[in-house]
């Protein structure tokens, strides 16, 4: 074997076991109570020995809707995530008004090629759902593995019509592709935006008065009504509020196809963030936002529930100058600034040690969490997200007992900030694989630039589907409107 790792604690989604890995060449060959000393040997005594985390939504070298281009490129997006214990990323290729989806993933696959160091794919960002695009670039793309889709449901450059969206997710169901929403309602926040603006209220805090909780809990209760009326599955991305959470709750409980993800920010940053002098509170700005105390706890028990399969960083690094989160300096009102916050590589050490060293999810909730339920629901399991005979070897040994007061210079990404800067959090990687590749090992990077490898994906396979009590009704109304 080239690569052992003994004496360590493997934790998967389902089981947690003291025993030792084999590794040759990119994959896991054996695994069992002992095994001899490979070329190489990694002693993890008192460490977890954990599947690579997988990040399945990012913004990387990426243009946002407001036509702001992200601060990391691949290489510094993938190295920080590579730090923060995550082998696997799958950010946006966005297609833009005017924009070929068969051009936008061309760029894509170019930007990515030459810099990543750890493996990748893409879901595809639709902005332009023409007749074209429906027919045969969203088929196209599917083929090309690229099998899930990010629809919004506001900015005006993206936001689509609820017939668009229903024309995307019964193209993607009959493919079989995962359509993810950001569901915000774009009139409430519009409206209440003009008015507080009006009013000299541009503050960053006020970003949050904007996007209020029942902007997201109505686009989340329309979603959910599309997606019940064609029995078509939906995730939801980056849900932030308990109002959000309990109606994505009810709709499961109901056995609807109705999929999660939250982000880290909404467990451990709160809407006083925002509240800064003069601009400074932008770096706390991103949508859906902060928001408080009380939804940080629902949040909470929607992981340990399992209303969310997936927890993500939604990693949106925009720098804070001029470019970014601050085009007219301190004049500059929450309307003009970046949305979205970095925290690819805080993303897994948050969840450890708030989420398992303080008990609120089990270790093997983390490595769902974090990396197998990621896998399945994006069509990469059992290649990706486990720890397994024949899965790639991408494995990060965790130590629980290292301690780290945060700050910038930590950090491997290139926004020049990080919003959790001075908090303190407990449990880090040490040594990360990629296919058996040592990526980072301590405070070393060893992976050279472009080593990662594009993932074409297969069909997503949903964790947590529910009874099929309200697909019976959707699957007659099929056969009525298809045949
Ligand atoms: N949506 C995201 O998914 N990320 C950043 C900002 C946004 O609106
Ligand atoms: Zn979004
Ligand atoms: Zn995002």
């Amino acid at each position: 074997m080239d690569l052992t790792i003994r004496n360590g604690t493997l934790a998967t989604a389902t089981e947690t076991m003291r025993c030792d890995i084999g590794v040759s060449g990119e994959k896991i060959v054996a695994i069992a109570e002992r095994l001899p000393v490979g070329k190489r040997d990694i002693d993890a005594e008192g460490r977890y020995v954990l599947p690579g985390g997988i990040d399945s939504h990012c913004h990387i070298e990426q243009l946002s809707g407001m036509g702001i281009m992200s601060a990391d490129d691949f290489y510094s997006g993938t190295v920080s995530a590579a730090f923060g214990g995550t082998t696997t990323i799958v950010p946006f290729a966005a297609q833009h008004r005017g924009t070929s989806v068969t051009t936008t993933v061309a760029d894509y696959h170019e930007r990515a090629r030459t810099k990543a160091v750890v493996d990748y794919g893409f879901h595809l960002i639709i902005g332009d759902p023409t007749e074209k695009v429906l027919s045969d670039e969203l088929p196209a793309a599917i083929r090309g593995g690229i099998t899930s889709f990010k629809v919004y449901m506001t900015y005006p450059k993206w936001r689509l019509e609820d017939y668009q969206l229903l024309e995307i997710m019964s193209v993607a169901e009959r493919e079989g592709a995962l359509v993810m929403v950001h569901a915000e309602n774009d009139d409430m926040i519009r409206w209440l935006a003009k008015r507080l603006i009006e009013r000299g209220h541009g503050a960053p805090r006020f970003h949050g008065v904007a996007h209020s909780p029942l902007a997201e809990a109505e686009a989340t209760n329309r979603i959910i009504m599309l997606s019940r009326l064609l029995g078509a599955p939906v995730l939801i991305v980056h849900v932030s509020s308990p109002e959000a959470t309990n109606t994505i709750r009810a709709a499961q409980t109901l056995g609807a196809r109705i999929y999660a993800e939250t982000c880290p920010q909404y467990l451990v940053l709160s809407a006083q963030d925002m509240d800064k002098p003069g601009v400074e509170g932008a770096k706390w700005c991103c949508s859906p936002p902060l928001r408080d105390k009380a939804a940080q706890q629902a949040i909470w028990s929607g992981l340990a529930n399992g209303t969310f399969q997936v927890y993500s960083s939604d990693h949106a690094p925009y720098k804070f100058d001029k470019t970014a989160k601050i085009p007219r300096g301190g004049e500059t009102t929450f309307k003009e600034m970046a949305n979205g916050i970095p925290g690819i590589e805080m993303r897994l050490p948050i969840l450890f040690s708030e989420g398992v060293l303080k008990k609120r999810l089990t270790i093997n909730q983390f490595v769902a969490l974090g990396a197998t339920n990621h896998a399945r629901m994006y069509g990469l399991y059992p290649r990706k997200g486990t720890i397994a005979i024949g899965s790639d070897a991408d494995i990060a040994i965790w130590n629980p007992e290292i301690e780290k007061r945060i700050d910038y210079s930590m950090m491997h990404d290139a926004v020049g900030y990080t919003p959790y800067e001075g908090h303190v959090y407990r449990g880090w990687p040490e040594i990360v694989l990629s296919r058996g590749r040592v990526v980072v090992e301590g405070k070393d990077l060893k992976a050279a630039r472009g080593s990662g490898q594009y993932l074409a994906r297969g069909v997503p396979a949903p964790v947590a589907a529910g009874p099929a009590m309200i697909d019976g009704p959707a699957r007659k109304l099929k056969e009525l409107i298809n045949g």
